[in-house]
């Protein structure tokens, strides 16, 4: 088909490429009642997760050091309640709001199913998927500072292909308004209640900019269908940006004139605390962040060994790793695998230890990204522990 340029373009438009029977208005669409089910439905054995529940993170211990991506079935998930179960023959993302060019209600929305998308130009993108809470148990465990919510080391994160189609192509099709500013993006999921507080679907806005520039709604990963888990049949990827702003199961996105807030980036994912200004931004880019592929305390023999890891950033590409194997007193440079790196995904690296000596060591690894984004040593606090991004002191006993 002819590919769809990236500009705001009518309705009319719309139905030529999407066809009439898409844009047929539909009845609010309810996602099934999941009271019983689990939280997660993949499997998430202890050898390559640590389990939160309704969370689960994957163990660094665990990665393919000869892979790059992470499969998804070892991809770590985050849900605020549980992985709800969607048809995908009867799935319809539904589109309104003042900012299409011919404004509509949610009641009247627009319909897109999976095969109007499918007939869009196919995009694919490696990207890293990472929880903006990652390493958070550290403001506990290295800065003695509480915090709330899941208490991640460093596996809330990973590296995948995504396949979709390009949001800004979508929003070409259907027509924007030219002074659309900010979509908001709902999941299907059941409501969030939290402390008696019932904050509705878990929904986050996002500036039209970002939607023009390279965010996707995806319905693949690593070429295979999204698990349920992570957000099947549809969700939003909006690259390089917190976790919380790739929007799982997809049910709805309301264009509009003026800025759109929800708790998810009112109360939720901003910087809060005595540090932070009461109206702080709602939290967007990734910093800059690395992990060494072994388990916490991990122990090694007392030989020659190369030691891997991977750094990211949500802002570019990662240009230098740092690493210390005493404690931070001496820094050598690792070697980075540059030729392996996809897209916007992780960097590789190694380095060789040569003459690991018997006892305790803790390992430091500290990356720096093209925009000169670098790890402090020490993360700023913040009540919610979002970002820690500082250097993590990994222990580990050689034997
Ligand atoms: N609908 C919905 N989307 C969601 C969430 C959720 O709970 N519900 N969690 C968000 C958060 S906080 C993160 S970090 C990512 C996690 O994606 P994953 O579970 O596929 O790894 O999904 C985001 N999208
Ligand atoms: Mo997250």
């Amino acid at each position: 088909m002819t590919p769809i340029a990236p500009t705001r373009r009518g309705f009319l438009a719309a139905a030529a490429v999407l066809g009439g029977a898409a844009l047929v208005p539909t009845a609010a669409w309810r996602a099934p009642s999941s009271a019983a089910s689990p939280f997660i439905l993949k499997p998430t054995p202890p050898e390559l997760f640590r389990d939160f529940k309704t969370n689960a993170e994957m163990l660094w211990s665990s990665v393919d050091r000869a892979g790059y991506r992470t499969p998804q079935s070892r991809l770590f998930v985050r849900n605020h309640t549980r992985t709800p179960q969607v048809d995908a023959s009867t799935y319809a993302l539904r589109l309104f709001g003042d900012g299409l060019a011919t404004p509509r209600g949610e009641a009247d929305a627009l319909s897109l199913s999976l095969a109007d998308l499918k007939r869009l130009p196919r995009h694919e993108h490696t990207a890293v998927l990472e929880c903006t809470g990652n390493g958070r148990s550290f403001f506990t465990t290295q800065q003695q500072q509480s915090v709330s919510g899941t208490a991640w080391t460093l596996g809330a994160v990973g590296t995948v292909r995504w396949t979709g189609v390009r949001l800004r192509d979508v929003l070409a099709s259907v027509g924007l308004a030219p002074d659309a500013v900010s979509i908001q993006a709902t999941g299907l999921d059941d409501p969030y209640v939290s402390g008696g507080v019932d904050y509705g679907r878990v929904r986050r806005p996002f500036p039209v900019a970002k939607a023009l520039d390279d965010a996707i709604l995806a319905w693949g990963m690593n070429g295979e269908d999204l698990l349920p888990d992570h957000g099947y049949p549809l969700r939003l990827v909006l690259p390089g940006w917190v976790g919380i702003a790739s929007i799982k199961w997809l049910g709805s996105l309301e264009v509009s004139r003026t800025e759109l807030t929800s708790p998810w980036n009112t109360t939720f994912y901003r910087m809060t605390g005595p540090d932070w200004p009461a109206d702080s931004p709602p939290l967007t880019v990734n910093p800059v962040r690395s992990a060494w592929e072994l388990a916490a305390g991990a122990q090694l023999p007392a030989r020659p060994v190369t030691l891997t890891g991977r750094s990211w950033s949500g802002a570019g590409r990662i240009t230098r790793v740092s690493v210390s194997l005493d404690g931070g007193e001496s820094w050598r440079p690792a070697v980075l695998d540059r030729r392996s790196r996809e897209d916007a995904g992780w960097t590789r690296w190694s380095v060789r230890w040569g003459n690991p000596r018997r006892g305790r060591h803790e390992l430091l690894a500290r990356a720096t990204d093209d925009r000169g984004r670098t790890q402090p040593l020490v993360a700023a606090y913040n009540t919610q522990g979002y970002f820690f991004d500082a250097v993590v002191r990994h222990p580990v006993t050689v034997v």
